[in-house]
């Protein structure tokens, strides 16, 4: 079913739907590696293009193709690449937009492994990549570079919850001939909207809200036009970096609980924000839904809801927030986010380990910076643990 003009709750069950001659209600998991031609003149025309049907998983697959549909309407965008991993995607857009001289401006706080594949690894092909704090767009500016082709922003960004204004880098974008990349991971679809702010292309982890039930590791890639879907998907596909049919059954399932989901944490994660802020032993602590995050007007403006990220530091500092990780019980000790359970994580010492000491302090990732993903417990429960673990610092 077509479902372009309809409201997002009414997409998330039906974009991308799926008809066979059995009339499934679900779409099956096609789990093949490869498509048997019906002539050796279908096998050609496969390749060449003449005929769009099935021929190597890697290369596109009819489940992985229904959750690509569905997430291309979900983010208003042209459509969709899925990958292995939340990194399959990030990858597949870098290789497929820089090339040796080249220069990309990214967040500063984005997830560890979106800078160190940078850092570590496209350097050794001379690509040049500056950090900076995007939330202050002045530093977009000063960053920029005659061989500038790519700004890549993370808004809310992981994990220092900073936000950076969608519109005005798809301002800079447009003046300085740059492609806007927003990993719009900590969000959603349901939240945030960046093509429709102007950005060129979205991509997420989908192992995060989009899944939702901590049960898979999945990447997409939504671009507004053909000209950068055929880019992407192409290193996608030689780069091997697919979703497998499982992924995207598991996924499709997943995301029909989206806005339920979301509208169930952000409530929770309100509350809980509000608790922290209020307890003697939290030294601060930000979350877009309090008045003391210091772009809450824009996040009001550019995100339909707070979400359910949060970074807080206690007055004990790293030992303390140690500590109280070591002495909560409901909330898991893990990383990863955006699951229906609740979770706690330290950045410096687990998910932003790679990052240099000096480049996580400029990064604003303190040493005491305990992130939280609220999930959809009870919240009475989750502040309870809370409670009893701040009580034993
Ligand atoms: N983008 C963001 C904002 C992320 O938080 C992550 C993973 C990725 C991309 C990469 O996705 P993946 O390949 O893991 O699917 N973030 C993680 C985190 O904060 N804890 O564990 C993974």
């Amino acid at each position: 079913m077509k479902t372009k003009n309809k409201g997002f709750n009414t997409k998330l069950i039906h974009a991308g739907a799926f008809e066979d001659e059995f009339g499934s209600a679900t779409i099956p998991i096609y789990q093949t590696s490869t498509f048997k031609f019906k002539s050796a003149q279908h096998g050609a025309d496969c390749f060449s293009g003449k005929s769009d049907g099935y021929i190597y998983t890697r290369i596109g697959n009819p489940t992985i193709r229904a959750f690509e549909q569905n997430i291309a309407e979900l983010e208003n965008g042209f459509d969709g690449i899925a990958t292995s991993s939340g990194m399959g995607a990030i990858s597949s857009v870098y290789m497929a937009l820089l090339s040796a001289g080249s220069h990309i401006i990214s967040s500063d706080a984005v997830y560890g492994p979106a800078r160190g594949v940078l850092e570590q690894d496209f350097s050794r092909f001379n690509v040049e990549a500056s950090f900076v704090n995007t939330s202050n767009t002045e530093n977009i500016l000063a960053a920029l570079k005659p061989n500038t082709s790519v700004l890549y922003i993370e808004t809310p960004a992981n994990p220092t919850m900073e936000i950076t204004d969608i519109v005005a880098c798809a301002k800079i974008a447009k003046e300085n001939n740059l492609v806007l990349v927003v990993d719009n991971t900590f969000c959603s679809p349901y939240l945030q909207k960046p093509l429709d702010m102007g950005a060129d292309i979205v991509l997420h982890s989908i192992t995060k809200f989009i899944n939702g039930h901590a049960d898979i590791v999945g990447g997409v890639i939504v671009t507004k036009d053909s000209v950068l879907y055929k880019k992407i998907r192409h290193s996608m596909v030689y780069m091997g970096c697919n979703m497998d049919p499982t992924q995207a059954f598991m996924v499709l399932r997943g995301v029909r609980t989206l806005a339920l989901r979301i509208e169930r944490a952000q409530e929770n994660a309100m509350k809980i924000a509000n608790f922290l802020q209020s307890h003697p032993k939290v030294n601060w602590i930000k979350y877009p839904g309090l008045t003391t995050h210091p772009q809450y007007e824009l996040a009001k403006t550019q995100m339909k809801g707070f979400g359910s990220m949060m970074s807080f530091g206690l007055k004990g500092g790293y030992d303390a927030g140690k500590k109280l990780m070591d002495n909560v019980h409901l909330a898991l000790l893990a990383v990863s986010l955006g699951g229906v359970e609740t979770l706690i994580q330290h950045p410096a010492s687990m998910t932003h380990a790679g990052v240099s000491k000096e480049n996580k302090l400029a990064a604003g990732i303190t040493d005491d910076l305990i992130r939280f993903s609220v999930g959809i417990e009870d919240v009475e429960d989750i502040i309870e643990d809370l409670k009893q673990g701040l009580s034993i610092i």
